[in-house]
């Protein structure tokens, strides 16, 4: 059994959800928050066999696509507000890991 964790940009979290939930993939989504852009994304929490591993980072990848945000660097810079600046974000950041036990009590 597997973890998988995905952070992806809020704006695919809907499809995403259809998409592995039509596939039969068990899935929760929990309402999360970048640490450099203080925006909000969504992580999702995916336990499934080693052999659906591939099937679902296939999902993740056809749906998550990479974008740029901008963003406006805390504080002032020389008494001015500092310029925007543009970051890439995404397509999903994502972690998979063993799970030792599960149970559903
Ligand atoms: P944020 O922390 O809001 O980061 C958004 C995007 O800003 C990142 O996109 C990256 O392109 C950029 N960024 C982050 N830290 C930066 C820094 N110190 N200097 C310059 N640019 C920086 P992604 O890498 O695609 O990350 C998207 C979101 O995934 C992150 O949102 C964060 O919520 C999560 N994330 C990324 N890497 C992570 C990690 N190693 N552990 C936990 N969460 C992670």
């Amino acid at each position: 059994m597997k973890l998988i964790l995905a952070i992806v940009h809020r704006d695919d979290s809907t499809r995403l959800t259809e998409e592995l939930t039509k596939n039969k993939i068990n899935v929760t989504k929990l309402a999360s928050t970048g640490g450099f852009l203080r925006a909000g994304n969504v992580t999702f929490l995916i336990g499934t066999d080693e052999e659906h591993i591939e099937e679902v980072l296939e999902i993740i990848r056809s749906i998550c696509k990479s974008r740029k945000e901008l963003t406006a660097p805390a504080g002032m810079y020389m008494g001015a507000a500092a310029w925007p600046i543009e970051v890439m974000v995404g397509g999903a950041t994502v972690f998979v890991m063993d799970v030792d036990r599960f149970e559903k009590i």
